[in-house]
């Protein structure tokens, strides 16, 4: 393909996506906003060196980023910046590899929700303490079924999830900075009607929605607060008393041409410390059965503020300063800076909502997430431009105050289509302007074609001199909407299982109560129909090779892999049975199946273990009832 023919089609395509897009998310009213200008510059920049990212063979990564997996409702794992995939975390999926959504481990994590296949994560967000990752767990949303999970990021496994009640689709969630993530701050997006019995379902006027705080240890919803509108993003301040969110639905409408009406929506503003006090003094409601504190956060309350900002805002972005809380315009080109140090005046009401928007720069069309470099520059995304723009915070502000200064440092062409984009640890104190990933939600001709369904693309951009530089393009399979970057020496994880491990304590307990010595014993026991089929596995051989039940025998194999061996994976299937894990070294891990089907019945081992692996096998034999 010749340079200019390439340049043509994918000015053709570009040309095509900007109106898609515009008509699609925006609907006419931005049509006339882009010229000839706009497509300037738009043949995809080939990467000017890729020696910044390469990661020899052998070398690690420096820094952990966990991507969250949309509508696949999985957490990945890769490395930054060579982008390789290091591992997936199920979540709010099953995942027949480590029978995660099999398994009866797993299946305590899920609870109640187990009986759901799918998830839509959105959010990965790493505790912290005093504004900085320390390690310990990664939160996560699902908008899909009103979730929030935790995972431990010593195991790296959800080792907690919550269905959140009296609200539908947890949206954005950010976790409190400081002191520490006592709260993870999350926000219902779709009004519903109070309660949500059957009443009301023809008047949206009754329907709200709220803002939920969740105990990051216990995971337990700590309150809620009603408010006006919807809520979309959020993100916590580095004090500790304030969170803000947008709205895009301050309308309260029902269909997409209503929620575009008003020429304004808002930022709200949480106080927490006021919630907490207002908790404390009983002063809140609950609703049907859930004995969750609710509180009335509608306008008027003393726990809200409700600041207009141009219509229809998405992304919600905390500076690691700690000075502002940046709104991005989606439908509006600009975004709004809301300084955080004027919050205790808006509170006290001695200043008005707008007083504490202090600019408002406009960056270019579809403005969705902002992030920081740590040296007083932020990067938005442009949707519907496909750049990634590159500004100065306090060059902006003196803008807004009439200054002629240009704030926009750089724009950088991105393919296509950016949602999220995520600078090395720009949530915490510690952003250190390395490294820009930019969640692109079309790839188009970035790489072969693998069908109608064509993967995003995850694009990593050096950031670390003045100029934006795209060094790495990296497929990804639907839909990373947000990522984190953590540096590696923030996290250690473990190598090995250790056996007083909380993950299965509930299966060695009913060992214990059995008589079983997990990491000796391999016996069958029998408690009325149901079988507990305990077995140690060392490589590569199961510590049974055979064992007989009856047909309508509720079964439970409980395997513990002795190994000590780092990497030493054992798995468990049994065929024909639906029954599959994983059993890591010094892991206890069991499954439930029913034995329905007279006959002998093989299983394996499915985890390459031993040169001797596919030989790792035993039989169940059922006896005919
Ligand atoms: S949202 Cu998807 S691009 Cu769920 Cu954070 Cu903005
Ligand atoms: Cu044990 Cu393969
Ligand atoms: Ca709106």
């Amino acid at each position: 393909m010749s340079d200019k023919k390439d340049t043509i089609q994918n000015l053709g395509r570009r040309h095509f996506l900007r109106n898609s897009a515009v008509t699609g998310v925006a609907g006419a009213g931005l049509a006339g906003g882009f010229g000839a200008g706009a497509l300037i510059g738009s043949r995809p920049a080939r990467a000017a060196a890729t020696g910044d990212a390469a990661i020899a063979p052998g070398e690690l990564d420096e820094y952990y980023g966990f991507w969250s997996g949309g509508h696949s409702g999985e957490v990945r794992v890769l490395g930054v910046p060579s982008m390789r995939e290091l591992m997936r975390i199920p979540v709010f999926n099953t995942d027949s590899a480590t029978g995660y959504g099999i398994s009866n481990e797993s299946k305590r994590v899920l609870g109640d929700s187990a009986r759901f296949l799918n998830g839509d994560s959105h959010h990965p967000h790493i505790s912290m303490t005093d504004g900085r990752y320390d390690g310990k767990y990664l939160f996560i949303n699902d908008k899909a079924n009103t979730r929030v999970a935790r995972i431990r990021l010593d195991i790296m496994k959800t080792d907690r999830i919550i269905t959140i009640p009296n609200v539908q689709a947890i949206h954005g969630l950010r976790l409190q900075k400081v002191p520490h993530t006592k709260y993870v701050f999350c926000n219902a997006e779709l009004p519903i009607p109070q309660i949500n019995d059957g009443r009301d379902l023809e008047n949206p006027e009754n329907y709200w929605t709220m803002f939920n705080a969740v105990d990051a240890e216990s995971m337990e919803v700590a309150w809620q607060v009603i408010v006006d509108g919807n809520l979309d993003n959020t993100d916590a301040d580095y004090t500790g008393r304030f969170v803000a969110a947008t709205c895009y639905n301050s309308e309260k409408g029902m269909t997409l041409a209503d929620t575009m009406r008003a020429e304004r929506d808002w930022v709200v503003v949480f106080d927490v410390e006021a919630i907490e006090a207002a908790v404390a003094a009983g002063e809140y409601e609950t609703l049907g059965d859930a004995p969750v504190p609710v509180l009335d956060g509608r306008k008027g309350s003393r726990l809200t503020r409700y600041i207009p900002v141009p219509k229809n805002p998405h992304g919600l972005n905390t500076t690691p300063d700690g000075k502002y809380f940046i709104a991005n315009g989606k439908l509006s080109p600009t975004v709004s800076i809301i300084a955080i140090d004027k919050l205790p005046e808006l509170f006290d009401d001695t200043i008005e909502p707008r007083d504490a928007v202090v600019g408002e720069p406009e960056l270019g069309l579809g403005p969705l997430h902002t992030t920081f470099d740590g040296r007083g520059n932020g990067y938005t995304t442009l949707f519907i431009d496909s750049q990634v723009a590159k500004w100065n915070i306090e060059d902006a502000i003196r803008a807004y105050n009439g200054e002629e200064v240009n704030y926009l440092r750089q724009k950088l062409d991105v393919h296509y289509q950016p949602g999220h984009n995520h600078a090395s640890l720009t949530e915490s104190r510690d952003a250190d302007g390395k490294w820009l990933v930019v969640l692109s939600k079309f790839s188009k001709d970035r790489f072969l074609p693998v069908g109608p369904l064509h993967p995003e693309n995850d694009q990593l951009i050096d950031i670390s001199g003045e100029e934006m530089r795209l060094v790495h393009d990296g497929p990804t399979y639907a839909e990373p909407h947000d990522c984190i970057l953590v540096r590696a020496d923030q996290l250690s994880p473990s190598r090995v299982w250790t056996r007083d491990d909380p993950y299965f304590a509930e299966t060695v307990a009913m060992a214990e109560a059995d008589g079983i010595t997990l990491e000796r014993d391999s016996k069958v026991i029998r408690d009325g129909n149901k079988v507990r089929v305990y077995m140690t596995s060392v490589a590569p051989t199961f510590g049974l090779t055979e064992f007989k039940v009856k047909q309508g025998d509720e079964v439970t194999v409980v395997i513990t892999n002795l190994d000590q061996v780092e990497d030493l994976t054992h798995g468990f299937c049994m065929v024909n049975h639906g029954a599959q894990m994983e059993i890591a070294p010094q892991q206890t891990a069991s499954v439930t199946f029913m034995a329905d089907k007279p006959g002998v019945h093989w299983y394996y081992c499915n985890w390459f273990c031993h040169a001797m692996h596919m030989e790792m096998t035993g039989r169940m034999l059922v006896e005919k009832a």
